[in-house]
């Protein structure tokens, strides 16, 4: 019987070590393809998590000043809070507001501002009052601002937040690393 050829063997083992390399690969991508975006959902449901406790307790500050003044806390501009103008301009938020200063001082109200852990630089949650209630908002997992609560939010129409939830504008958790919209907490 005639014995292997050396060269031929060396090109079989050649081979099957190729088709293992490529069974590799394609196992390596199947799995990555499945993990990838279960990780990027945990970490927006992680973020999102995270909006919650802040804008509660924010809800919470704000009813104690309303207790205390009659109103609610002033406004300031969220460009006045980052060194970044450009980014929030590009994201949306140029005009929008924030928390003022008299929630710290002289009445510490609240020790210090949260910020949204949606935006990619350190920045506080939107707030909004039209002196009568107000909204708080996060920018969701886009990353910039859909909703301007200036131009939407009216505290004496009592349908508004079915019609904010309803629209695109509000991140809809199962649409998951897609989702566009804001995330927001409105006086009740
Ligand atoms: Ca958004």
């Amino acid at each position: 019987m005639e014995g292997l050829n050396p060269l031929s063997e060396e090109k079989r083992k050649k081979s099957i070590r190729t088709i293992e390399l490529i069974v590799i690969l394609i196992l390596i991508i199947l799995l990555a393809a499945i993990a990838v975006p279960n990780f990027l959902e945990a970490q927006i449901r992680a973020k999102k998590s995270k909006n919650y406790s802040p804008m509660r307790t924010l809800a919470t500050v704000l009813e104690s000043y309303y207790n205390d003044h009659g109103a609610y806390p002033p406004m300031r501009s969220l460009k006045d809070m980052t060194e970044k103008p450009d980014e929030l301009e590009k994201a949306g938020g140029a005009s929008l507001q924030t928390f003022s200063p008299v929630l710290t001082t002289p009445t510490a109200y609240i020790q210090r501002f949260e910020n949204d852990p949606f935006s990619p630089y350190p920045l506080p949650f939107v707030y909004y009052t039209d002196g009568e209630g107000w909204m708080i908002l996060s920018r969701g997992p886009d990353g910039d601002y859909d909703i301007n609560p200036a131009k939407i939010y009216n505290s004496s129409d009592s349908y508004q937040s079915f019609s904010v939830l309803a629209s695109p504008a509000t991140y809809d958790p199962s649409n998951g690393t897609t989702s566009n919209g804001d995330i927001w907490r409105i006086k009740q």
